[in-house]
């Protein structure tokens, strides 16, 4: 195996994942999707992290799949290696912790998906987006034809899709793509500020959110109201963490959860 792709500091509860390939700009290969499987499978079994954030190192996020691994598959091993990604992004948005995509440059085609699976983005002034694959006579492979259109609507997704335009971070902000940006210099600590401010919310209710969230897209109103309600009834008890959470309120300290 190649030198590892992805740098790992776990700190009070935030797990930061560095996708450091700088010279391809940090462009996703077998080997990432194969670190990145692994990483994902460690938080599953790791109760000490609360939240994950990814972030590249250098002047990309991620600039694509890798166009040099790709370029002389056959149709089969095109769509075997588009199911690898959309795999490894489905695993990656079903973590139950919330991932956050901390944008220091160009997310571009699959570098764009990557930071659609995960629950937030915060982008650094610096950052451009963009879906260049009808460039390249391509389309995304890693569901990114989904979720772009759940993300921004359908007429913004099928114009940036179709044009390739690459859009800036207030471009990205003003379309809802991204929720906040920072300047490059001041991106991580903010987006780890973040972070750290999730952690320290009641654990499950977060966990909750996020699957009544994501799980509701999927739903009919009713449905998803349904499953709010037995999420919401969850957080009630005996030593629940709403009892904690409220019983803390009313007599004026901070829960401990
Ligand atoms: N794949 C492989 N290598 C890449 C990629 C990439 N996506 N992007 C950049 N690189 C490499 C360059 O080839 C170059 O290598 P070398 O130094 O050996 O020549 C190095 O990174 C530096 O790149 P540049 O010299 O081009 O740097 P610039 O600062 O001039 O430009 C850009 C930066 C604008 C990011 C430019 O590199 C670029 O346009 N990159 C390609 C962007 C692109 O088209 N991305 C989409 C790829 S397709 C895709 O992502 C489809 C996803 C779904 C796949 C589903 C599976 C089948």
């Amino acid at each position: 195996m190649e030198n590892e792709i992805l740098k790992k500091h776990l700190s009070e509860g935030v797990l930061l994942v560095t996708i450091s390939r700088p010279k391809a700009m940090n462009a996703l290969n077998t080997q990432f999707f194969k670190e990145m499987d692994a990483v994902i499978a460690g938080i599953q079994d790791d109760p000490a992290v609360k939240v994950m954030v990814i972030t590249g190192e250098g002047k990309a996020f991620v600039a694509g799949a890798d166009i040099a691994e790709m370029v002389h598959k056959s149709p089969e091993e095109g769509e075997a290696f588009s199911r690898l990604g959309q795999n490894t992004f489905r695993s990656l948005e079903k973590l139950d912790i919330p991932v956050i995509a901390a944008v220091n440059g160009f997310a571009l085609g699959g570098g764009m998906e990557l930071t659609m699976a995960c629950d937030f983005r915060i982008a650094s002034e610096k950052a451009k987006f963009g879906q260049p694959e009808v460039n390249l006579g391509l389309i995304p492979g890693y569901a990114g034809t989904q979720r772009l259109s759940r993300l921004v609507g359908q007429g913004t997704a099928l114009y940036l899709l179709m044009t390739a335009e690459m859009i800036n971070a207030a471009e990205a902000l003003r379309i809802g793509l991204v929720q906040k940006v920072f300047p490059p210099e001041s991106l991580l600590d903010e987006t780890l500020k973040i972070a750290h401010l999730i952690t320290s919310k009641g654990p499950t209710a977060v966990k909750k959110l996020k699957h009544v969230v994501r799980q509701g897209l999927e739903l009919t109103l009713d449905e998803g109201s349904d499953l709010e309600a037995k999420a919401f009834g969850s957080l009630f008890g005996d030593d629940s963490e709403g009892k904690e959470g409220m019983t803390a309120f009313l007599e004026k300290r901070t829960p401990q959860w």
